[in-house]
Parts: C-alpha cells; sequence; structure tokens
C-alpha cells in the first residue's frame, strides 16, 4: 500500500465515498489509487469552480462531506471563490491538494507555490502531509475536522512523494466534536425577550435553524408569543411549501430588510448573525435592525440551534401550541402571456414537484419566486451563502449527485452561469437529474441596480458596457447543445411550461433559455 491508497482507503471507510476532481501530474498516484481501492466514485469537473461549489452542493444535500481533488496551487485558486461560498455555508469539504514531491520544491519549478497561503483564507483547517507514513492519520484529521457542525472546509495538502511513498495503516477518523449546548440564561434571556416583544418581537433563524424540528419549533414559539419568524437573506437549505412552517426571508435591498425591521424592538437570533446589508451604501447604516432594537443571541452557530428552541418553547409553554405559519397546499394557476418575472414564479408555484432541490442563482430575475412557490409541495431551497457567483451549475450538480432520486431545479442568471458553465458537460456525463432554467436578461441587471443605489444614476456608455452582456447576445441552446445536453428557448410563458414540463419528464440534464 503507498500513501496515496492509504489516504483513499481512509475516506472510503470513513464514508467520504465521493470525489469530485480535476487532477494533473502531482495527483497521478491519487488518481491510480481510486482504481485500486474500491469504493469511491469519482466525478470529474472541468474546472476546479465547478469541483469545489459541487462539494458545497452535495454536504448541504447528503449532510456529510465529499472530498475534492486539486492540483497544486493553482487548482486550488481555480476553486476558491465557490470554496469561500461553501466556507460561508458551513459545508463539510475535504479538500485534497497535490503538491510536489517535497525534495521538488527547493528547485522552483514552474508549479511551484505557496499552497497553504492559497488555501488559508477559504479552509478552516490546512495540513501538509510530511511523510507517506502518516497521510492516513491526517487525512482521518481532516475528515474529522469537515464533520464538525457546523461543517468545515479542510485542505490537505498531499506531496507527491508522500503519494507515492510506503504506507502501513488505515486510521479511523476521531469523532468530531458534537453541537455545544446552550446556557440556560441564554434560553431565559430569549424566552423574556420573546414573551414580552408580541408582533414587535422576532426570532431570526439561521443554519439548522430553518430545517425541521427546529422550524416547527419555531413555528409553535411565534403561535404562543405572536413574534415573527424569520429566515436570514439566504439559507444553505431551506426546507419549505406546504405543511411546513413558512418563514419571510430578510430582503436584499435595504430600504425594504429595514422596513421589515422597522418595528422590531426585541430580536433573537438563533443560529443566525445581527441581520447586516450585503454591502455598505453611502447615507445607510450596515446593520438592518434598528439602532434601538434589543438583540438577544440565543446561540451561536456552533451550538444545539434546536436543543436551544426546544428550551426556549419548553420555558414559553409552546411544546404542545399548534405552531403558526404552515404553509397551505396552494398553486397558482399556470400564466400565458409574455414573460415576466411574476409569470415564471407563477409557473414554478405551478409545476414545482414534490421533493424538488430548488438550487436559486436567479439573482434579480428571482426576488418574487419565494412568495410564488410558498404553498407548492414541500421542497428544499438552496442559496449562494457567500455572494460569489458562479455558484448554482455547480451547486445543482453536487446536489443531484448526493439526491439521486430528488428533481433539481436551477435557477440560473445568465451572467452567473457563465462563471462556472463547464458545469454542463459534468451533468451530461453523469446523467444528472437537473433542470435548469437560464434567465436570459443580457444584463448584470443587479448591477444596474445597484449603481443607482450607490447614488451614480444612470450609466453612461463605458458603466453601461460593463454592466451588460449583450452584443453578441449568449446563445444557451448552442451553448448546452455544445455540452452535449438537450436544451430549448422560452420566449412565452406558454412555451415555458411546455419546456419546464419537458425538463420535469427526463430523468437526465435539460436547459431552457428563458429570453427576459
Ligand atoms: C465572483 C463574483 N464576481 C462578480 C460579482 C459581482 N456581481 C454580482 S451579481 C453580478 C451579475 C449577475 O448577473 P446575472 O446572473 O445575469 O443576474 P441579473 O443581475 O441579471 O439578475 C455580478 C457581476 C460577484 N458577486 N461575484
Amino acid at each position: 500500500m503507498n500513501g496515496a491508497e492509504s489516504l483513499v482507503h481512509t475516506l472510503v471507510n470513513e464514508g467520504v465515498n465521493v470525489c469530485f476532481t480535476n487532477p494533473g501530474t502531482s495527483e497521478m498516484h491519487f488518481v491510480a489509487a481510486l482504481d485500486r481501492v474500491q469504493g469511491m466514485r469519482c466525478v470529474l469537473g472541468l474546472f476546479e469552480g465547478v469541483v469545489t461549489g459541487a462539494a458545497d452542493g452535495y454536504y448541504r444535500v447528503a449532510g456529510k462531506p465529499a472530498s475534492t481533488l486539486l492540483h497544486l496551487g493553482p487548482g486550488l485558486g481555480n476553486g476558491l471563490a465557490n470554496l469561500h461560498n461553501a466556507k460561508k455555508a458551513n459545508s463539510g469539504i475535504v479538500n485534497i491538494v497535490g503538491d510536489h514531491a517535497t525534495y521538488h520544491i527547493k528547485y522552483d519549478a514552474p508549479l511551484t507555490s505557496d499552497i497553504e497561503g492559497v488555501a488559508r483564507p477559504m479552509s478552516h483547517w490546512v495540513r501538509k502531509a510530511r511523510t507517506s507514513m502518516s497521510v492516513s492519520a491526517d487525512a482521518a484529521a481532516a475528515i474529522s475536522v469537515a464533520r464538525e457542525a457546523p461543517g468545515k472546509v479542510a485542505t490537505l495538502i498531499l506531496p507527491a512523494d508522500t503519494a507515492w511513498g510506503p504506507a502501513e495503516q488505515v486510521v479511523c477518523a476521531p469523532t468530531s466534536a458534537p453541537r455545544l449546548p446552550v446556557s440556560a440564561c441564554a434560553v431565559t434571556a430569549a424566552a423574556k425577550a420573546l414573551s414580552r416583544g408580541g408582533p414587535s418581537g422576532c426570532l431570526l433563524l439561521g443554519d439548522v435553524g430553518v430545517r425541521g424540528r427546529a422550524l416547527e419549533l419555531a413555528g409553535r414559539i411565534a403561535a404562543k408569543t405572536g413574534c415573527v419568524i424569520s429566515g436570514e437573506f439566504n439559507s444553505a437549505r431551506l426546507e419549505r411549501g406546504a405543511g411546513r412552517v413558512h418563514l419571510m426571508r430578510v430582503p436584499y435591498v435595504i430600504e425594504h430588510a429595514t422596513k421589515m425591521f422597522e418595528r422590531t424592538t426585541q430580536l433573537v437570533l438563533a443560529g443566525a448573525k445581527s441581520p447586516v446589508a450585503f454591502f455598505a451604501y453611502p447615507n445607510n447604516s450596515s446593520l438592518l435592525a434598528s439602532p434601538s432594537c434589543h438583540v438577544t443571541q440565543l446561540d451561536t452557530i456552533e451550538e444545539d440551534i434546536e436543543g436551544a428552541l426546544e428550551a426556549v418553547a419548553g420555558e414559553l409553554g409552546a411544546l404542545n401550541t399548534p405552531p403558526a405559519c404552515v404553509a397551505e397546499l396552494s398553486r397558482p394557476a399556470l400564466p400565458s402571456g409574455p414573460i415576466t418575472p411574476e409569470g415564471v414564479g407563477a409557473l414554478l408555484g405551478a409545476l414545482l414537484p414534490e421533493n424538488a432541490i430548488v438550487v436559486d442563482e436567479s439573482v434579480t430575475s428571482g426576488r418574487g419566486f419565494g412568495s410564488a412557490t410558498a404553498g407548492a409541495p414541500p421542497h428544499d431551497w438552496l442559496s449562494v451563502m457567500g455572494g460569489s457567483i458562479g455558484f448554482g451549475l455547480p451547486c445543482a450538480t453536487g446536489a443531484a449527485v448526493a439526491g439521486p432520486d430528488r428533481k433539481v431545479i436551477l435557477l440560473e442568471g445568465d451572467g452567473s452561469g457563465m462563471y462556472t458553465v463547464q458545469a454542463l458537460w459534468t451533468m451530461v456525463r453523469n446523467q444528472l437529474d437537473v433542470t435548469i432554467l437560464v434567465f436570459a436578461n443580457r444584463r448584470y441587471q443587479i448591477l444596474l441596480g445597484e449603481l443607482a443605489g450607490v447614488g451614480l444614476g444612470e450609466p453612461g456608455k463605458n458603466a453601461y458596457d460593463m454592466l451588460t452582456i449583450g452584443r453578441p447576445d449568449l446563445d444557451w441552446v448552442s451553448i448546452a447543445k455544445g455540452h452535449g445536453m438537450e436544451a430549448g428557448r422560452a420566449i412565452t410563458l406558454e412555451e415555458l411550461a411546455r419546456e419546464f414540463k419537458r425538463g420535469i419528464a427526463s430523468s437526465g440534464p435539460y436547459l431552457i433559455e428563458v429570453v427576459m
């Protein structure tokens, strides 16, 4: 057994049995080990941003880490934007980054770089393997970190000689630390704040607080106290739809967000941070709650969010109160006519399949999709957590690998889609069940709004050219077909309904260019 084989054995034994890869020469022993050791599903991405974004999407659906294989500093560097998104989403990932053999570094060959320096800002944990004998223990430590709650990005650098040198043992990963219990005093403070606030109280939920039992408990607390319950602007995986407690979302537009908190005098944070504006704007505050609002931190993201909500509900006597804000099954009528964001929202509300995984990088086109789909059958909603675009296509790829029995619906801006368009090929090669709607408005629409938002008014010629992506218009049907994917175009809502049904009926990937 060599170091690379001991590494693959360690990963597979611990259930890290998917590897999103883009290898090079320094990773050849790892690649060969993937043939010699059984049990690893290998998924090739044609750009490292696809690899890291897929690992993020995988964790959000599977609830356990995947591994990645990346080629030295430049390969890792190409994957950093989506590792940033994964880190902000608390997605556990085990990155394996190849490096030159230890004795080769001093010659400064072309691919030599400070890999640890590249890795550190987007990783919670970085280690370079020292010898082939210790690679398995290093991998076990990385897995344990990645599995901690909330999930963490662990990066193990694997010099080529530690991959090809001898190894003797396969180490088990230490048990990851469980979530910390929340203090009784925080529970009492939160319960007091909410019982005092009535409708001017707000319980803001983040991380696992927007799922399962935690969500239901929030509904019970709302029913008992009359408080508002809300999710952060974005969630890594929000459970929603008919039969589930429906959360308001903090809006992106700062005026809307400050309006939402206008009347909040008691804000309780459960797995959430104090809400802040995405960006600073001249003459606007960074914080969204009013300065006089009293903020109580029930728990941090490392703590037992569900247990904390259970304790608050217990203290309020709300454990048996039927939850408030439960969404009823209600689908809008199928819309017709020209394509508008409202029409697309209604169409999604009308046709979204049960148990779908919706990956949302629709940017401005999707601002109304939340309310239009609130009464659709139960589904999960995955949003970008780090604000770095190019997340949607890779995340949908990883989500589909993790949930092969579920339909993935990707809502994608045309500008964002171009960052990691190579994911289309991975979806086809693996016949992933993803229906993609690309909103072809030929612009960076959000930035046109931002130009006005920072007080600069209408764009001149140079600014306009930097904020629009027409001339030439991207032909998404040809782009998809060039990656081997079936595709169609919709210029009316009737056509979109037909195309969407076609995507849903297919068991493989299908792309729809939605001309806006
Ligand atoms: C990595 C990265 N680069 C640039 C940006 C800045 N940015 C934010 S949104 C956006 C354009 C999004 O365009 P599109 O996906 O077409 O959505 P639209 O705004 O048209 O709705 C850009 C360039 C970013 N957030 N992340």
